[in-house]
This record gives C-alpha cells, structure tokens and sequence, in this order.
C-alpha cells in the first residue's frame, strides 16, 4: 500500500483509486497512518468569516519522512456532471503548493491568501512531502491532514462578505435540492428509542460520531447520547440515515433541536460500488450534506433551508424486526415465541424465506463433557457451525474448529484470520466482528444474524426479520406470522400441537427440517465433517438424546444448579445433562441475552408528538430559541456543530 492518500479520513480513497482493500470504510479497519494536525482546525474551516484572521498552523510528526525539506501541497475533492446520470463523476486531485522546500522541523505556520484559480475547490486536504518529490507525485512517502472544507483559501468574494456567499451557496444548493429526487420515502425510519436502535443490530449500526461506549462524545449531536446510522444505503439512491437518541432514550429531532439527527443524501460509510457519487464513502455525504450544513447553518444564518430538505425522520413507519433464538444444548425460541429442546445430530434448516431467497442453517455436534472424564460425552449436542446465504450473496460461515476453543468465520468456505475488531463489506451483506467472540452479519434485506460462543461449547444464535418477512419464513425457528400455534410446521405443512408435544414429537419435527445435500452451505474440510456429515445422513438417526433429564434430589449438584439456574429452565436441563456449571452458566447468559433483547425491541412511547397545546408529548424538552429560523445562531453551537463535524473524520 502507497501513501499516496490520508490514510483515515481520505482511506475510502485506496479503495476507490486502486480497490486492493476489501474493505476500508469504518474506522477499525483503517490501517494506522501518521496525519498531520491542522492547529484549531475550526480556525481553518473558518478562517474568510468574521472574526477569523491572523495566521493558521499545520504540525506533522517530522520524524516520519526522512527528508531536509518538504513540501506542503493542497489536494481537492469534485463532484461534477448531472447527478444520478451517467456523466456523474468524483476528482481526487493535486491543486497546487501551498509552500515549496519548507524545512522538515514539524511545523508550518501561515497566513492564507485568497485563492484565484482553484476557488471552486471546496473541501480537500493538505498533502506533506519530500521536496525531491515532484508537484502531486504519485508513491511517494507523505504525511496527510483532515478532510476539511477548505474555508481559508476561498477566493475573495468569500473573504468580502462570507455570510452574502455562504447565503447565495445556500441557496444554490436548496434549488438543486428541489431539482434532485428526493430520498427521504426512500430510507428506513428510525427506530423509536435508543433501546431499540442499539438493539435493530440488522439495520443499524453505531454512528463513530456519537457512541454511548465511547463516552457519548457527540459535540455535534448536542443533548444526544447515542447515534445510530443506517447500515444499508438507500437502493435506489444510495442515501443514509442517522437517527440520534438523548439519555432518557429518546430520539432528538430537528424539530427541536439542532442537535436532531438528520438523514444524508450521500451515505457517510457509502454504497456499493463505492466508486461514483453518491456512492463514495465520505466524500459524498461531505459535499451534498455536510458543505450544505456549512453554508446554511455555520458560514450563513439559513439553517432552516438545510432542516427543510433534511429533517429527522420519525419512527411512525419504524416497526421493530422480530428475533428467534437458538443457545445451550440447543434451546429453540421462535420468532412468535415458542420454545423447544431439539437435540438432533445433523445439519438443519433454521430460518427460509423465498422472500430474499434467505437460508440459515445450523449443524449440530455432540456435547463434549468440559468436566468429567477425558473425551467423555454428553447424549445432548449444541451448534457447532451455523452458514448463512440470501439471494446468491456471500456465504458465510461460522463455526467452532474442530481443536480450538476460539470462533473461525469462512467466506464462501475459505477460512478468514482476524486479527482485530473487522468490519467488511461483502457480496450482499456487511459483517463485522469481534474476534473470537462474536460475529454480526447484516444482509442487503435488513436481516441480521448474530452468533457467539460464551463460555460453553457451543454457539448461540440470534436472527432478527424485518417486518417484510411476514408470512415468509419456515424452518425450526417458525413461520413469522404473529401466531405461535402454526410454529412447529413440517415440510409438508402439518403443524404439531404447540401444547401437547412430547420431547419425542419435537425431535421428530426437528429431523424433518434436515438439510439435503443440494441445498447445503456448509464446508466440508476435513475427514470427519466429509464422513460424518456429508457421506453420512443429514440427521443421525442413530444418536438417541436424553429426552428428559432425571433430577435427583440427593445429587449435590441439584443444589448448586438451583442456585444459580434459578427458575431458567434452559439452564438446568443444560447443568443436568452436561453435569456441568459453566454450561449452565452460559445457556443462562444467553437465555437473558435474548430476553434483553425481546424487551429492547419493544414499541416506546417516546415519539414526541406535536400536542394542540402547543407543547411536545412526553418528557419536557428544552428547545434551542430561534434554531432553523432566520435569526441568529449563538456562536457556542456553530463552534460545537463546527466540532462535530470534524468529527466525522476523526
Ligand atoms: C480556534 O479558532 C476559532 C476561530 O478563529 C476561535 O474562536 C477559537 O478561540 C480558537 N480556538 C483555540 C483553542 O485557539
Ligand atoms: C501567529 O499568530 C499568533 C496569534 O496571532 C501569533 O502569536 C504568532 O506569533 C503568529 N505566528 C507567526 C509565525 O506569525
Ligand atoms: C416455554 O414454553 C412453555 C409452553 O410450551 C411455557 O410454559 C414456558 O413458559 C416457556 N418457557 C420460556 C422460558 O419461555
Ligand atoms: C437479488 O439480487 C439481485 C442483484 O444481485 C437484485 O437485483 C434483486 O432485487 C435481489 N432480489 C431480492 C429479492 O432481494
Ligand atoms: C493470522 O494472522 C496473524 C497476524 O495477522 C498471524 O500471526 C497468524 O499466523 C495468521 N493465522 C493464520 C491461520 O493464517
Ligand atoms: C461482541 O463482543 C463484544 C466484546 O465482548 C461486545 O462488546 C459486543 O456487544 C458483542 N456483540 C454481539 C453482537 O454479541
Ligand atoms: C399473512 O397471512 C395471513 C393469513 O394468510 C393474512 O391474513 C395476512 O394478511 C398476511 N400478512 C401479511 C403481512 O402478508
Ligand atoms: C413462499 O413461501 C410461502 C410459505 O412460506 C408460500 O406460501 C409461497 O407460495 C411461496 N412463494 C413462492 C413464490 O414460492
Ligand atoms: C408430514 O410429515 C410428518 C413427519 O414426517 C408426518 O408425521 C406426517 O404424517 C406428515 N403429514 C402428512 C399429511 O403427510
Ligand atoms: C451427499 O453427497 C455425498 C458426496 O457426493 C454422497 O456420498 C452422499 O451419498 C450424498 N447424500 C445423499 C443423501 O444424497
Ligand atoms: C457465570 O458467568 C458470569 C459471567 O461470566 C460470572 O460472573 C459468574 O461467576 C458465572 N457463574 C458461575 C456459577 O459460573
Ligand atoms: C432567509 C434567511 O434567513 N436569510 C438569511 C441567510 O443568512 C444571511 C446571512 O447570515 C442573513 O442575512 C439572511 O437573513
Ligand atoms: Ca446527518
Ligand atoms: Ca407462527
């Protein structure tokens, strides 16, 4: 890899000048590069308004490039053509230098002449280098600054009267705005309450902007906690949503507040390809949603013509996705809510939908005792490796390895090696992982898989369906409809009495949802998954499982089991059957996963409506005097709304 781009702000670059990166959108997989540091870079994004003047300060770790002099180049970001035509197209390019055979001591300090030929070029960055180097050389060793909006070298029409320009800019972008197709209808509503937001895992994923883990650092978002961003762009558009939720869980909206979450035309992560607008990852929610917001609401007094054309959606057409579950030896819950034991030796079909063409299949093993004898097992099996795929995308794989204690995730059957926390985008789906731990996979359709391994032997799972999916799902984990008695339905459409199933009855359903070899996902690598699971029968007809197991009341275990299983039934039958604490321990911690996250999930109330009264329902609210009116805005939030989105490159 060449440092020819910055390698955090500007990473999407790599991928889109030379895509030998997989993946490089999120801030995890962004290799660590050294940046230089724009001093009080508001200052720069700045410097042309009132009250800005003087001189602006770069610093830049010198060791870094091993030369005597450097030069300091400006690079430029362009969008032009028709948007959404064909002639539609991005420029990365060198503009020109800023200062020639500067002394390699760190430090650079200036004052900004208006810019006459390259005025036009709004948002770029600066670009440190050997002065051996010739002007905009390419692979060469360089040191990079921020994306930024490149206030301070505008032309002199901006440094006479920056709020007239910003005003006139503002409203160049409402017309075109009002030309372009608009793409709110387009993407998903909000989830209701921060709860849900974290918890719709499918849909949405943590806005690096604003993140309740890391401290809830949201100097854009102010009085919000927590943001979520969409995970998928818009289909037709490639646009994205952000939705913002404050401490009491709440979303904060526009309307209230300009700290409210706002939707954005270009997706800040991108779109596949990633390679045209408004597709690019970065660039292009900078130029039609982020410039705006400078010209409108920071460099101009017009915030009320970018909250026109980007006002928080609601969550009135947000309805929360439905969630089965499967943990322990293994325990099936349904997405309408019924629970089952199923103990098969095989390979099964969980979740299909010919909706998106979605399979999700589970392959169990049997049960190795973790205490007890050396190699001794249990007549009780768990998840051992779960693949997925919908409609001809990526498949992924997760499984256990046969001699490690870790998680192994293969791509379209290739083992993959993760080293740290990943985010990829894929054929038709995105995942992200925490290595060893976990693994979340996020189809195109809004289906979210998520499977782990906690301290036991096998993996839970937990797939949550968009409300799409009604009436299009079959396998053990049910027929999504909203009534649980049509859940244990076989191939050929007879349902068993949810009542009055005996633990034989529901291993028999479970054998009939064994996989066929043609539709199979799984890989079959080693000897023992191609004699065992492949030659072999699908479903073992030969393991016979402890149906019910026996609770002895003089058995020492029965009392630690009481005590820490309490009434969970899932745990107990785990600690009966395995003799063994700690697997009872982790079909509980799952148990309680789930339930969190059925309880997560549920409607809020907390949308504020508009009351007749005048006021907003719910929790008094403080609103921000004058925000998206024509007066105004005090200077302490353009500071923070400045802030925040330097933020978005951090
Ligand atoms: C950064 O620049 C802004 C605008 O010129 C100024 O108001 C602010 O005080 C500066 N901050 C620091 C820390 O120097
Ligand atoms: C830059 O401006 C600051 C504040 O106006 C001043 O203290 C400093 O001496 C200036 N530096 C240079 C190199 O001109
Ligand atoms: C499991 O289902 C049974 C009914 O079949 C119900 O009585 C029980 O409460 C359920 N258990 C859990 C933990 O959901
Ligand atoms: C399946 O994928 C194709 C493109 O690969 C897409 O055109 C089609 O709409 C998708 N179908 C569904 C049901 O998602
Ligand atoms: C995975 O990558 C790490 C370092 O990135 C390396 O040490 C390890 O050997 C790799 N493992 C496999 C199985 O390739
Ligand atoms: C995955 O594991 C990490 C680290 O333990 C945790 O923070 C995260 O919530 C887990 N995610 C899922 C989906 O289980
Ligand atoms: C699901 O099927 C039921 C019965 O066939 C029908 O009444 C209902 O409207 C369907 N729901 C959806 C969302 O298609
Ligand atoms: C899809 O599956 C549902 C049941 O899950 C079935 O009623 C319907 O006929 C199927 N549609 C197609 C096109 O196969
Ligand atoms: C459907 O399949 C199940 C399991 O194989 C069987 O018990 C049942 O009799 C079948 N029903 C019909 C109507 O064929
Ligand atoms: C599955 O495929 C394997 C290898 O091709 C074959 O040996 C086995 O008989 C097949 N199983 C069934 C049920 O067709
Ligand atoms: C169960 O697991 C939790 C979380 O890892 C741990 O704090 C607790 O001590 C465990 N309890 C037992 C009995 O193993
Ligand atoms: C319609 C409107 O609010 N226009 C304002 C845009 O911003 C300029 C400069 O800040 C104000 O002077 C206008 O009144
Ligand atoms: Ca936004
Ligand atoms: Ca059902």
């Amino acid at each position: 890899m060449t440092l020819d781009y910055p390698s955090s702000a500007f990473s999407f670059m790599l991928f889109f000048i030379s895509s030998c990166l997989l993946t490089s959108v999120h801030h995890s997989k962004v290799p660590p590069s050294e940046k230089s540091t724009l001093v009080n870079q508001t200052k720069w994004q700045y410097y042309g308004t009132p009250r800005t003047s003087g001189n602006l300060t770069v610093t830049w770790n010198h060791q870094m490039l091993e030369t005597k002099e450097v030069n300091i180049e400006v690079w430029g970001y362009h969008e032009t053509g028709k948007p959404y035509s064909s002639s539609w197209t991005a420029e990365w390019k060198y503009l020109y230098t800023l200062k020639r055979s500067h002394p390699n001591r760190g430090e650079f300090t200036f004052v900004p002449t208006p810019s006459a030929l390259y005025n036009d070029w709004e948002l770029g960055a600066l670009r440190i280098s050997s002065s051996t180097a010739s002007d905009g050389q390419s692979n060469v060793a360089a040191i990079w600054s921020n994306g930024h909006a490149l206030a301070w070298h505008l032309g002199e029409d901006f440094r006479r009267d920056s709020a007239a320009w910003a005003t006139e800019k503002c409203h160049q972008w409402d017309t075109q705005e009002r030309d372009l197709p608009g793409f709110l209808e387009e993407i998903d509503a909000c989830p209701c309450t921060l709860a849900q937001a974290r918890a719709d895992t499918g849909r949405f994923h943590t806005d690096y902007g604003c993140d309740i883990e890391k401290g809830s650092v949201c100097t854009y978002h102010q009085g919000a906690v927590h943001c979520v961003r969409s995970v998928q762009a818009s289909p037709q558009y490639g646009a994205g949503q952000q939705c913002c939720y404050d401490a009491a869980g709440s979303q904060v909206l526009t309307g209230d507040s300009i700290g409210g979450s706002t939707p954005d035309r270009g997706h800040d992560w991108g779109a596949p390809p990633f390679k045209k607008p408004p597709r690019i990852p970065g660039f292009s929610h900078w130029i039609y949603d982020v410039l705006s917001f400078y010209y409108c609401c920071l460099w101009s007094e017009n915030c009320s013509v970018y909250f026109k054309h980007r006002p928080s959606s609601g969550c009135r057409r947000y309805h929360p996705p439905r969630a089965a579950s499967a943990f322990g030896d293994p325990h099936l819950i349904t997405f309408d809510g019924i629970n089952f034991t199923f103990k098969g030796l095989g390979e099964y079909s969980l979740v299909e939908s010919n909706l998106t063409l979605l399979r999700i299949q589970g392959r169990t093993q049997v049960v190795k005792l973790l205490s007890g004898k050396e190699g001794t097992e249990a007549l009780v099996t768990g998840f051992s490796a779960i693949a997925m795929q919908e409609n001809y995308s990526d498949v992924v794989e997760i499984r256990i390895p046969e001699h490690s204690g870790s998680l192994e995730v293969l791509l379209n059957h290739k083992a993959l090696n993760f080293s740290e926390q990943t985010w990829m985008d894929l054929k038709g789906l995105f995942l992200s992982t925490t290595p060893g731990l976990n693994v979340t996979v996020m189809f195109s359709s809004g289906v979210g898989v998520e499977v782990s391994r906690w301290k036991a032997s096998s993996l839970s799972l937990t797939v949550l369906l968009p409300e799409k999916f009604l009436n299009h799902s079959q396998g053990l984990f049910g027929t999504i409809n909203g009534n649980p008695r049509d859940d244990l339905t076989f191939r050929n459409g007879t349902s068993l009495d949810t009542d009055y199933s005996t633990p034989e009855d529901l291993f028999v359903f479970g054998a009939d949802w064994a996989i066929k070899n043609e539709t199979s996902l799984f890989t079959y690598d080693t000897q023992h998954l191609l004699d065992k699971y492949l030659y072999g029968p699908k479903h073992d007809p030969n393991f016979v499982p402890v149906f019910t197991p026996s609770e002895d009341p003089t058995d020492p275990l029965v009392e630690q089991m009481v005590l820490l299983c309490q009434s969970d039934p899932f745990c107990r039958f785990d600690v009966l059957t395995t003799r063994d604490l700690a697997v009872g321990n982790g079909t509980k911690l799952s148990h309680q996963r789930y339930q969190h996250l059925l309880e997560s999930l549920q409607p809020g109330s907390s949308e504020r409506m508009c009351q007749d009264n005048g006021l907003w329902s719910g929790e008094p609210t403080r609103c921000l005097p004058n925000a998206g009116s024509s007066q105004q805005v005090p200077p302490l939030i353009l500071t923070w709304a400045i802030l925040g989105f330097m933020s978005l490159w951090q």
